[in-house]
């Protein structure tokens, strides 16, 4: 008795592995601009039309690095809850904020990767600077799903393990003209689906970056 109720276990287990691994799609997405060309570091992020996610775990983290005075990476996309690291990997100190809505923050003039964690903790955009050098800049988006990515330089990237249900996917980038809104697809995902996108982009518009002081003094 214990032997077959063993091994209805087991048939459980190896069953629900199965049909997990069946409902786990794999979306592929392309997003052009309206020019037809590849754009990268657009966020890419599927948002379940009915039912709750898994919140980002307490050890969720992510990084951004500060190296040769730029920000990397330039968009990191991170789940409501997740704790950044901003670890400075230049020898000279940088100085670390965002006004923006959905954080308000500052790290203040700081060499060395010890600096504080900050937790994201309501979606939105969140527009970095430094105090020191002000063509520094860089976009963390947070989102309330586990379901995102970003495009590659190839303008492609790949949503994946989405269980079976009905989404909303939507796309944004620092130099979208339109609100995200306008690129909402809704799909109920059964099976692996392939989506393209075109967005409008504003001109690229960066702050000039003086050539290398002879000084070194930033
Ligand atoms: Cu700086």
């Amino acid at each position: 008795m214990r032997n077959i109720s063993c091994a209805g276990f087991v048939l459980f287990i190896v069953l629900s592995c199965f049909v997990g691994k069946l409902y786990a799609a794999t979306i592929r997405v392309s997003v052009l601009d309206d020019k037809g060309t590849a754009v990268k570091d657009a966020v890419v992020y599927a948002e379940l039309k009915e039912g709750t996610y898994p919140s980002a775990s307490q050890k969720s983290t992510a990084t951004m690095d500060q190296q040769n005075k730029e920000f990397i990476p330039y968009v990191l996309p991170v789940q409501i809850g997740t704790s950044v690291h901003f670890p400075n990997s230049d020898n000279i100190r940088h100085h670390v904020y965002s006004f923006s809505p959905a954080k308000k923050f500052e790290l203040p003039l700081y060499k060395g990767k010890t600096a504080n964690k900050v937790v994201f903790d309501k979606p939105g955009v969140v527009a970095l600077g430094c105090n020191i050098h002000d063509w520094m800049i860089a976009y963390i988006y947070v989102v309330e799903t586990p379901f995102f990515t970003k495009t590659a330089d190839n303008g492609k990237c790949n949503l994946t393990d989405l269980p079976a249900g009905v989404y909303e996917i939507r796309v944004w980038h620092p130099r979208m003209k339109n609100a995200s809104e306008v690129t909402v697809k809704q799909l109920r995902i059964q099976k692996n689906e392939e989506l393209d996108y075109k967005i409008e982009l504003k001109p690229e518009w960066r702050l000039h970056r003086p050539p290398p002081s002879s000084t070194g003094r930033y």
